[in-house]
């Protein structure tokens, strides 16, 4: 069944130059790239996109760093989704919980600089979605 997940690659993601490297990961996994934006996001859409964490010590911080320099939002589409860009990106901690082979896990050292974001759910993708490309 085909579906469709937000992916960000983030500001230190754009920095670094891996902006082709995350979209090669997706395209050679067989996804396929239904919208992409480079764009730099006003505070308002960083904390309504990360509004769960709203009560977390480090939400000023992640609000901060998200709106810090321009992004690539992207919806991407096909079997699974949600799930596979979520293995493909590697757990949240980059050393920790990242394995070697995922983005996170090849690429990032920090939580906080660990270079791209995926939905986590069905929910989180719908809504995310209609914050990131509401056309
Ligand atoms: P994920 O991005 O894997 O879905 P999350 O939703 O739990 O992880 O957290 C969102 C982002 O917030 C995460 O990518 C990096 C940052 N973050 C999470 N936990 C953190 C922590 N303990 N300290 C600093 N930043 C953190
Ligand atoms: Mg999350």
């Amino acid at each position: 069944m085909s579906e469709r997940t937000l992916v960000l690659v983030k500001p230190d993601g754009v920095k670094r130059g891996l902006v082709g490297e995350v979209i090669s990961r997706i395209e050679r996994k067989g996804l396929t790239l239904a919208q992409l934006e480079l764009r730099t996001v006003e505070r308002s859409v960083a904390e309504e996109h990360y509004a769960e964490h709203k009560d977390k010590p480090f939400f000023g911080e992640l609000v901060d760093f998200i709106t810090s320099g321009p992004l690539v939002a992207i919806a991407v589409e096909g079997t699974r989704a949600i799930s596979a860009f979520r293995q493909l990106a590697g757990g949240t901690d980059p050393v920790e919980k990242a394995t070697p082979g995922t983005i996170r896990g090849d690429f990032a050292l920090e939580v906080q600089y660990n270079l791209v974001h995926g939905s986590d759910s069905a929910e989180s993708a719908e809504r995310e979605l209609k914050l990131w490309f509401p056309n």
